[in-house]
Parts: structure tokens; C-alpha cells; sequence
């Protein structure tokens, strides 16, 4: 993307940016915080000072747990303690959460933290959400809005996962008084890998149009599928955040300033996903 093709010239425009759990936190070992990464991604979104709503991931505090207890696919009395499970699931989300937010806080940065249990609701496959007005007071407001992967209760009597990735599709849908420039993916890796058709060898696809995505023909990297879906569910869900006219950028968020040079507009190597 043309570092001057998007400019937040305009008070109701904004960014929505997803920290990837798997970023932020060590999947491999339940509980765990990359500190320095997230030090370094906080601090890179205060610098920007932009207007935007942050959204991150379940890393190792989400997945675990979601797995262990088949938060995912409902209620099921079979699995012991479920419902124990799914809460445990929530408060670990906090926990990790609570980390984020006292870090903009000790860098006297206002946000606030909206929990996405708490004003999301399901209806068999129906999303609705509650509190769109208070996210978009507090941007007006200037503060930073940040949500993350949650569960989600049913009004059916069940209950599911709602992925950061869902969130942004909703607030992309949803958002009445702001205009969404752009939808920033910070992830692990550099952006979608394909195979290339002549040469066969992989690279990273860096301009791709939203029509192009049914037919990609992605590398296998033999990345571990997590409960909301790996690279395959990301890409489900640009093609639905797309279906709003939202361009998508996916950058890897281990590189150096790249957070910042993204909500900066600023060039960089990553994958860049326009409207077609
Ligand atoms: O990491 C999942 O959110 P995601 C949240 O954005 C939980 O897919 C609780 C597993």
C-alpha cells in the first residue's frame, strides 16, 4: 500500500488492528506472555497515536483451555465440568487482557477494555452486539477501545468461541458513525505465502485482490491449527471483512516498527489485500 493512499484525514475514520495471540504469546506453553513483543507492539501503537480500535487474540490463554473443554463446537454434557471450562476460558482472557491494559495504562495511555462476552451475544448463527454506541463514545472520546477472542454465549441454550478475527467482521458490519480504512493483521509471519506457479517455490503473496482469495493456492508452512481455524479461517475471514469494501493488511508483527509503519501507512513487507 502508497504511503500516502490512506490517510486518516478525517475524524470519523479509523483502523481496526488485530494483535495475533500467537504473536503475543508462547502457544506452546499455556499461560505465556512474550513480553518483550508485546512491550514492543504497545509501545508502537502509542507512537502512532492514531485513532483505532485494538483487538487481540487468545494465544495461549484462550486456545488451551477452548480446546481442552470443546468450548467451540457448544454444550455438550458429556465433557465434565464444561461450563466451569468455558468460564475458566473467560477469566483466563482477562487475565491476559488485564496485562495489556495495564501496560498502555503505565504508559499513561488512555483505553478501555470491553469485554466481549459481556456484549456479544449468539442466536444459533446470528451475532449481535450490544454496546456499539460505547466503543464509538470512547473513540470520540479519544480513547483506545480494546476488545479480544472471547466466549460467546448462545441464547439457544449454548455457547461458542467469538475469534478476534469475528470481532472485526462485526465491528466492520456494525460500526455506524466511523469509516474503516483498513483492517491490520500483526501476526508471526510475514503475511499469506503461495506456491508459485512457475517456479514452484513458495513466496510471500504481497499484493492480492479480494477475489483472488477462493483460489489461492497457499504453501503448506505445517503451522498447527488452532480452535478458530489457522491460516485458512484468517483468509475466511478477510473475504467477509472485504465484503464490507475494507482493504486488509497482514504484517509481521516481530519486525521491527512494523506496527508503527503500518498504521503509519508507511512501506513495508508484508501482504497487502485490495478491493476487487
Ligand atoms: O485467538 C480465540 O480468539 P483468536 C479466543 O482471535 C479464545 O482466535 C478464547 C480461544
Amino acid at each position: 500500500m502508497d504511503e500516502c493512499e490512506l490517510k486518516l484525514n478525517n475524524n470519523n475514520d479509523i483502523i481496526l488492528l488485530k494483535l495475533g495471540g500467537s504473536l503475543l504469546t508462547d502457544k506452546d506453553e499455556p499461560f505465556s506472555i512474550r513480553e518483550d513483543v508485546v512491550k514492543n507492539v504497545v509501545k508502537q501503537i502509542i507512537d502512532a497515536n492514531e485513532k483505532l480500535i485494538l483487538i487481540h487474540g487468545g494465544g495461549s490463554f484462550g486456545h488451551p483451555l477452548a480446546r481442552e473443554y470443546s468450548i467451540s463446537e457448544g454444550i455438550n454434557s458429556s465433557i465434565p465440568n464444561q461450563i466451569l471450562g468455558l468460564t475458566k476460558t473467560h477469566q483466563s482472557m482477562i487475565k491476559f487482557n488485564t496485562y495489556l491494559i495495564n501496560l498502555f495504562l503505565e504508559y499513561n495511555y488512555p483505553v478501555l477494555s470491553f469485554q466481549p462476552s459481556g456484549i456479544f451475544i449468539k442466536d444459533s448463527q446470528d451475532i449481535s452486539i450490544q454496546s456499539i454506541d460505547t466503543i464509538e463514545t470512547a473513540l470520540t472520546l479519544n480513547i483506545l477501545p480494546i476488545l479480544y477472542g472471547d466466549i460467546i454465549l448462545d441464547k439457544q441454550g449454548s455457547f461458542s468461541i467469538i475469534s478476534g478475527d469475528q470481532i472485526i467482521f462485526e465491528l466492520c458490519v456494525k460500526l455506524k458513525k466511523f469509516s474503516i480504512l483498513k483492517v491490520i493483521f500483526a501476526i508471526e509471519t510475514d503475511g499469506i505465502f503461495i506456491n508459485d506457479q512457475e517456479t514452484k517455490d513458495i513466496k510471500l503473496a504481497t499484493e492480492l485482490y479480494s477475489n483472488e482469495l477462493d483460489s489461492l493456492d497457499l504453501a503448506d508452512l505445517g503451522k498447527k491449527i488452532d480452535v478458530t481455524g489457522g491460516i485458512e479461517g484468517k483468509i475466511n475471514s478477510i473475504k467477509n471483512i472485504c465484503k464490507s469494501n475494507i482493504p486488509v493488511q497482514l504484517i509481521n508483527g516481530l519486525k521491527e516498527e512494523y506496527v508503527y509503519k503500518s498504521l503509519k501507512n508507511k512501506k513495508l513487507n508484508g501482504t497487502n489485500i485490495m478491493i476487487k
